[in-house]
C-alpha cells in the first residue's frame, strides 16, 4: 500500500503508543475545549489529532493510532489523501469561492456529471450540491414533495438522517439526537426495518416490507406518500443490513404507488460497502440519491443526484446555498473519485471484508456476548448482548471500545441501543495494520468477557 501513500509526507504506518492514552497534550487540549466548546458536542477518543495520512491518526503527544473510524466513514481515500491535497491546493489558490449560484465554474458541473455517471441506474440525471448530509437530505424531501405534489415521508425504525430539525424528525433515536431538541417537522411516518438479527428468524425480505407498507398503507395511505426515505445499509442505527429483498419490494412500492424512493447512501457511498453505492449490490436503482461524507476526502460536499425529471421539477432558485458545491470541496471530489477509480477502491473494501469478516466471526465462537456479525465491504459491525440472550449490552461495548482505544485503535460504537461496535477503516489501510487493529481487538474481548 506505500504506493497509495507516496509522494506525500505520510506518517508512518504503525501502531505506535509513546505515553498513556489520552497523553499529557491531549489532557491538556480537553481542558481548553471543555472551558471553550459547547458540552453539547461529544468526544469518542479525547485525543488531539496532529496528522493523519492512510490508516493512522497521529496525536500530539506523538502516539500514532490505528484508524478504524475514517471519521465516521469520510476518508475513505485515506486521511490527506496526496491526490486531493494537491487538488485542494491548485484550487485554493486559484479561487476560494464564488457562490456558484454568483458566477458558477466548472468543478460543480464536472462533479455533477461524475455522480450521474456513477450513481445506480442509466436514465438521465442532474444533482445539486450541498455542505452536509443533513441538507442533502433537506433538499430531498423539498423535490420528492415538489415534484409529488404531495407531503407525508415514510422513514424507518433505527433510522439516521441528520441532526437538523427536519432530519432530526427523519432520525429514530431520542438520545442523544432528538432529546427535548422538538417540536419536530410534521408528515414523518416511521416504520418497521428488516433487521434480521432481531426480527422473526426467517423472515424474507418480502415479507418485511409487508410489514412495514401494509403499515403504509393503513395509516398513511399510498396516495399521500411523497417519498419513502431508506438508508441501504443503516449507519448510525447499527450497521443493520435489511434481509435480501427488502430493498427491491420497497423501491417496487414506490413506483406503483407514485411515491419517489429516495436512498440515503451518506454512509454507505463511495465505494464503502464494496461498490460504488449499496443499491448496487441488489441492482435497486433509487429516485432520489443522497451522498455526502466518502465523497471528498474529507472536505465537506454532499449531494442530491435524481432523476432529472424530478430535479427539474424543481423552479428556478428553489435550491442552493450560499457554499453548497464550494470550489475547494469539488475539487477534492473530482480527485476522491479519481482515486477512488485508479486505485479500485471497491476492491479494496471487499478484500478488507475478507480479512475481517473471518476474524469477527472467530470472535463470536469464542465469546458468547456477539450476537450478531453483520456488514458489507469496510462497513462491518459485531452487536453485543448478554450471553444466551438477544438483550443488548452497551455498557459491555463502551468497555470493549475504551479498551481498544487505550491500545491505540480507534474504534466507533452505534445501533439504537448503543451495543454495536462497528468498523469503518480507509480503504487505503494497510492489510498489516488491519490484522494487528484486530488482534487489539481480540485482547480487548479476552480481558473483558470471559471465554465460553
Ligand atoms: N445520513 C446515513 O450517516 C451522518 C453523524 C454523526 P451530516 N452520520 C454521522 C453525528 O453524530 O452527527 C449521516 C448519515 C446518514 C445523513 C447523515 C447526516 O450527515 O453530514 O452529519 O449532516
Amino acid at each position: 500500500m506505500t504506493g497509495v501513500l507516496s509522494g506525500v509526507d505520510a506518517p508512518a504506518q504503525e501502531r505506535r503508543l509513546v505515553t498513556e492514552i489520552p497523553g499529557p497534550r491531549s489532557r491538556s487540549l480537553m481542558e481548553r475545549r471543555a472551558a471553550a466548546v459547547s458540552a453539547g458536542v461529544g468526544t469518542t477518543l479525547p485525543v488531539f489529532v496532529e496528522r493523519a495520512g492512510g490508516g493512522v491518526v497521529v496525536d500530539v503527544d506523538g502516539n500514532s493510532l490505528i484508524d478504524l473510524g475514517s471519521g465516521i466513514a469520510v476518508v475513505s481515500v485515506g486521511n490527506a489523501a496526496p491526490r486531493v491535497v494537491d487538488a485542494v491546493r491548485e484550487q485554493v489558490a486559484a479561487f476560494t469561492h464564488t457562490c456558484f449560484m454568483v458566477t458558477p465554474y466548472e468543478g460543480y458541473v464536472a462533479v455533477c456529471e461524475e455522480l450521474a455517471r456513477l450513481t445506480p441506474g442509466d436514465h438521465a440525471k442532474k444533482s445539486a450540491l450541498f455542505n452536509s448530509g443533513s441538507e442533502a437530505v433537506e433538499n430531498a424531501v423539498k423535490v420528492a414533495r415538489l415534484a409529488t405534489g404531495r407531503q407525508a415521508v415514510v422513514v424507518f425504525d433505527h433510522a439516521y438522517h441528520g441532526r437538523t430539525n427536519l432530519t432530526l424528525a427523519l432520525t429514530a433515536k431520542n438520545m442523544p439526537y432528538k432529546h427535548r431538541f422538538g417540536p419536530f417537522a410534521p408528515e414523518i411516518y416511521r416504520v418497521p426495518m428488516s433487521y434480521p438479527f432481531r426480527d422473526e428468524p426467517g423472515m424474507t425480505g418480502a415479507q418485511a416490507a409487508a410489514r412495514a407498507l401494509q403499515q403504509v398503507e393503513t395509516q398513511v395511505g399510498a396516495g399521500n406518500v411523497a417519498a419513502v426515505l431508506i438508508e441501504p445499509v443503516q449507519g448510525e442505527g447499527g450497521f443493520v443490513v435489511p434481509a435480501p429483498g427488502f430493498l427491491a419490494a420497497v423501491a417496487q412500492w414506490c413506483t406503483a404507488a407514485g411515491a419517489v424512493f429516495i436512498a440515503d447512501e451518506i454512509q454507505t457511498g463511495f465505494c464503502r460497502t464494496g461498490d460504488w453505492f449499496a443499491c448496487d449490490a441488489e441492482g435497486v436503482v433509487p429516485d432520489l440519491i443522497t451522498t455526502a461524507k466518502g465523497i471528498a476526502g474529507g472536505m465537506p460536499l454532499a449531494a442530491l443526484t435524481g432523476r432529472a425529471e424530478l430535479m427539474d421539477a424543481v423552479h428556478p432558485g428553489g435550491l442552493g446555498g450560499t457554499y453548497g458545491g464550494n470550489p475547494v470541496a469539488c475539487a477534492a471530489a473530482l480527485a476522491t473519485i479519481a482515486t477512488m477509480e485508479d486505485l479500485d477502491l471497491s476492491a479494496a473494501a471487499r478484500a478488507i471484508e475478507a480479512t475481517m469478516l473471518p476474524r469477527l466471526r472467530a470472535l463470536q465462537e469464542r465469546t458468547d456476548v456477539i450476537g450478531d456479525v453483520r456488514g458489507r465491504g469496510a462497513m462491518l459491525a459485531v452487536e453485543l448482548v448478554r450471553p444466551g440472550t438477544v438483550e443488548p449490552d452497551a455498557a459491555l461495548t463502551g468497555r470493549i471500545a475504551r479498551a481498544c482505544h487505550a491500545q491505540g485503535v480507534i474504534v466507533l460504537t452505534a445501533g439504537t441501543y448503543g451495543n454495536v461496535l462497528r468498523f469503518l477503516p480507509p480503504l487505503v489501510i494497510g492489510q498489516n495494520l488491519l490484522t494487528e487493529a484486530l488482534d487489539v481487538l481480540d485482547a480487548a474481548f479476552a480481558a473483558e468477557v470471559p471465554r465460553r
